[in-house]
């Protein structure tokens, strides 16, 4: 059977895991032959999307340009799995209706933590800098995160480990027959 590509949208606070869980999900797509592309700020925000910030225009364009993206990669039989915070419901609702019209599977995926424990995490110390004002409008912060209300997908990463995440996500594409 011939693979048809989808996109798996992954969204949810700074720190909350959703680039690891890419990385995992891309990894076990991978080990079972099947064609798989990361998209996340790495290889999106300083090249394609270098010209934009962190405004709520800015993001909305960020999400829109990774939404097209995203779809010709879908449309090239690969899962593109996308991981940004992607704050604003109506971007992830434009995403979604733009694969719908291109007749390709949306899957959005919440990665939930709860800001206290991703303020905890701080990997890169951004939340400290939000914090202190050094940094503005960061999401959680001193910017809005509208949380999903049904997404296809409910991970939370402070009782998951990023392996249980990945798994639960490829067995949703099983069931479906995504892949
Ligand atoms: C949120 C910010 C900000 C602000 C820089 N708000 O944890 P990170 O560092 O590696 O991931 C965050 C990333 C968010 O970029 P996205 O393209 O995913 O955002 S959006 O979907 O909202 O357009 C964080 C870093 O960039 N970062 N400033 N103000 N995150």
């Amino acid at each position: 059977r011939k693979q048809k590509g989808a996109t798996v949208w992954l969204t949810g606070l700074s720190a909350s895991g959703k680039s690891t869980i890419a990385c995992a999900l891309e990894q076990l797509l991978l080990q079972q032959g099947i064609s798989a592309y990361r998209l996340d700020g790495d290889n999106v925000r300083f090249g394609l999307n270098k010209d934009l910030g962190f405004s709520e225009k800015d993001r909305n364009e960020n999400i829109r340009r990774i939404s097209e993206v995203s779809r010709l990669f879908a449309d090239s039989c690969t899962i593109s799995v996308t991981s940004f915070i992607s704050p604003y419901r109506a971007d992830r609702e434009s995403a979604r209706a733009l694969h719908k019209d291109s007749d390709l599977k949306f899957v959005e995926v919440f990665v939930d933590v709860p800001l206290e424990i991703a303020e905890q995490r701080d990997p890169k110390g951004l939340y400290k800098k939000a914090r202190e004002g050094v940094i503005k409008e960061f999401t959680g912060i001193s910017a809005p995160y509208e949380a999903p209300e049904t997404p296809e997908i409910h991970l939370r990463t402070e009782k998951q480990s990023v392996e249980e995440c990945a798994q639960q996500i490829y067995l949703y594409l099983k069931k479906e027959s995504i892949v």
